[in-house]
């Protein structure tokens, strides 16, 4: 046993943003504590590891107890007395007790829980902060919020699930934050103004549901914000399609039912009428020529991020590479379901000129790991909602934290 010898281990259930049972793991070693909480999407991609629920009549059937119970019973006891500060040991041990390629048995939750919580142990253990025990990178991220929810995110007719906000030409983080606050609430005024109170109802990422059926009347009143504040050189714009949640048989219904072809070129229409720098699942998961056609027509001036597609997986993202499809991979943990793989597939972005955003998901909590890691990876790039709702707000107040603590140490990503 070593000085940092995991001790302890416990696990509970806590309610995620959307009042929905999630994990939250502590883990105790050398006398340090650390705890983490899981997120929890709505617009999954199938190919994610598996988040364990009980299907039964509790809690809807979103019940964690089995995977509460395979954190105590199971996993525990195969990690306990292991030097908390080996991710990958413990992240590897983990990953052989489970056995599966997607984590189905012990429950990527149960899983990513206990691997995020090492790592706040061991950040403790070794005295230093979060982002400094994970890397060496000190960058802070361009923050990229979404402003009008849509898709599966909002009751309202939009196709399109994330229309953001991306202020890179922002000189700190706290400024950027500020923008985007002052961006949000004209925003709010203006749809205030158009659709009465209704119009501002949040979606689960804390943007504005207003009830509009089109992408581009969401646009045009982002952008009249984002010139109201005086910002059209330093404020960008961004999509998350989100794609799979309106693709039917071939089909993708955005208003009428568009092919492959007549997608795309709605896709270029749009980067022709805004300042669009990013697109997000463009395509459904299983459509890679679509990504592939939208990479070869727009990759050389957009960002084309792979979510569902490539579920923050190596595997998937190296088929990417090898047939050309997206530029960027969006990084959630949960997704694959331990740390050591989330850094590796940064890695391999990296070694392969692809660019990462970290992300959160849509059910999340206070939890602000994914902070620390924007800036511990350098990613330059992160997306955690509106400026607005507590989970969301937890993530850029740590991110200016950071940069208060990082003084002139830190460098403001650029995406200009
Ligand atoms: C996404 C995410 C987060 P969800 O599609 O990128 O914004 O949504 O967590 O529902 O998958
Ligand atoms: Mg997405």
């Amino acid at each position: 046993m070593t000085d940092v010898a995991i001790t302890d281990i416990t696990a509970r259930w806590v309610l995620d943003s959307r009042g929905n049972p999630t994990i939250a793991a502590t883990v105790t070693a050398g006398g340090c504590v650390g705890s983490a909480m899981v997120p929890s999407g709505a617009s999954t991609g199938t190919r994610e590891a598996v988040e364990l629920r009980d299907n039964d009549s509790a809690f809807h059937g979103k019940g964690v107890t089995r995977a509460i119970a395979n954190v105590t019973d199971e996993i525990a006891p195969a990690i306990m007395g292991m030097d908390v500060r080996d991710q990958q040991a413990v992240d590897r041990a983990m990953l052989e007790l489970d056995g599966t390629g997607n984590k189905a048995s012990l429950g990527a939750n149960a899983i990513l829980a206990v691997s995020l919580a090492c790592a706040r142990t061991a950040a403790r253990c070794s005295s230093l902060e979060l982002y400094a025990y994970l890397g060496d990178k000190r960058v802070m991220p361009v923050p990229y919020m979404n402003v009008i929810n849509g898709g599966e995110h909002a009751g309202n007719d939009l196709a399109i699930q994330e229309h953001m906000i991306a202020p890179v030409g922002a000189q700190s983080f706290a400024r950027a934050v500020q923008m985007c606050s002052e961006v949000y609430h004209t925003l709010k005024a203006l749809l205030t103004r158009r659709y009465g109170s209704p119009g501002v109802n949040v979606g689960d990422e804390g943007g504005f549901a207003p009830p509009l059926s089109s992408t581009e009347e969401a646009l045009d009143l982002i952008v009249k914000a984002i010139e109201k504040n005086g910002y059209g050189d330093e404020m960008t714009l961004a999509l998350d399609a989100a794609a799979t949640s309106f693709y039917r048989r071939g089909r993708y219904e955005l208003g009428r039912w568009h092919t492959r072809e007549e997608l795309l070129a709605y896709y270029e229409q749009l980067a022709d009428s805004y300042p669009i720098i990013s697109v997000e699942d463009a395509f459904a998961e299983n459509d890679w020529e679509g990504f592939i056609a939208i990479t070869e027509a727009l990759g050389d001036h957009l960002q084309i991020v792979g979510d569902d597609l490539f579920v923050t997986n190596e595997a998937l993202l190296s088929r990417g590479i090898e047939r050309g499809a997206c530029n960027a991979l969006l990084l959630k943990p949960n997704q694959i379901g331990t740390l050591t793989e989330a850094m590796q597939v940064a890695q391999r972005c990296r070694d392969n000129g692809y660019r990462v955003m970290v992300s959160h998901r849509s059910g999340d909590t206070c939890d602000a790991f994914i902070a620390d890691l924007a800036v511990a990876l350098g990613t330059g790039q992160i997306k955690a909602g509106a400026p607005c709702r507590g989970e969301r707000t937890a993530k850029y107040n740590r991110l200016m934290a950071i940069e208060e603590e990082l003084g002139g140490d830190a460098t403001m990503a650029s995406l200009r």
